[in-house]
């Protein structure tokens, strides 16, 4: 098997989900080797595979690719349909990407993702608030721009992937988006690659006392869906 992608828990990690996702939509075979956040230090295991002490990485052979949005580009490299075909759309889908990547701060401190988790949001910040909206405008510029029924058009890609984390967010937090936007949401948490990421990190059983509290900061738990046994 050529690549080997290294990840942390299905359950918290965002980042290691948008190429497990991607990969796992388009077929592209890999090795998983996962990495659990726990109650133990996980930097110095991270350190191992990982140059900045972070996941995901792209182990293929001799070449290392450590950070999500470089894995995209590299398999875009013999995988080009992770990037749609017509420019204008792989344009508007690497700009959402890149939205993504380096943006929607207070929604990555604020609701930090757990899978299994339902919260009571309660009163959002004016940041987070911003952030919660840009989804639906997002979003819908996309599905209307290039027809549907994903993001950039007909295929799922990387902006769907990289977009997965927060249709989970949505659902944990429970917060409101445009009728359009929600029904997109739903979709994507119904792809198949992102079904079984989901149901891999509810049978975890490994739990991250920093992640847990991360969720909470003082909010209200209204359902918790993990099976995995807690260790
Ligand atoms: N820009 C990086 C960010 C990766 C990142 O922040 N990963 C988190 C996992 S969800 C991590 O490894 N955190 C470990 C730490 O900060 O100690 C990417 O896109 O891959």
């Amino acid at each position: 098997m050529a690549y080997q992608l290294y990840i942390a828990n299905k359950n918290y990690s965002s980042w290691s989900m948008r190429p497990w996702v991607l990969m796992t939509a388009h077929n592209i075979e890999f090795e998983e080797v996962l990495t659990p956040f726990a109650d133990t230090p996980h930097q110095q295991a991270f350190e191992h595979f990982s140059p900045t002490g972070k996941v995901p990485c792209l182990q293929d052979a001799d070449t290392l690719i450590w950070d999500s949005l470089a894995i995209v580009e590299y398999l875009a490299e013999v995988h080009p349909d992770v990037w749609p075909k017509e420019r204008q759309a792989r344009a508007w889908a690497r700009s959402a990407c890149a939205e993504i990547h380096s943006g929607f701060m207070a929604l990555r401190d604020e609701c930090s993702m757990n899978c299994g988790l339902r919260i009571e949001l309660g009163a959002p910040s004016p940041a987070l608030e911003k952030d919660m909206l840009r989804p639906s405008t997002l979003w819908e510029d996309g599905l209307n721009r290039f027809a549907g029924p994903w993001l950039a058009g007909e295929t799922f890609g990387a902006v769907d992937a990289f977009f997965a984390p927060v249709a989970v967010r949505y659902r944990t937090y429970g917060f409101t988006l445009s009728r359009q936007a929600n029904a997109y949401a739903e979709q994507l948490l119904e792809h198949p690659a992102v079904i079984a990421w989901i149901e891999q990190g509810l049978h975890e059983t490994w739990r991250d006392e920093a992640h847990e509290q991360d969720c909470l900061r003082g909010r209200t738990v209204l359902a918790d869906l993990r099976q995995g046994v807690r260790n």
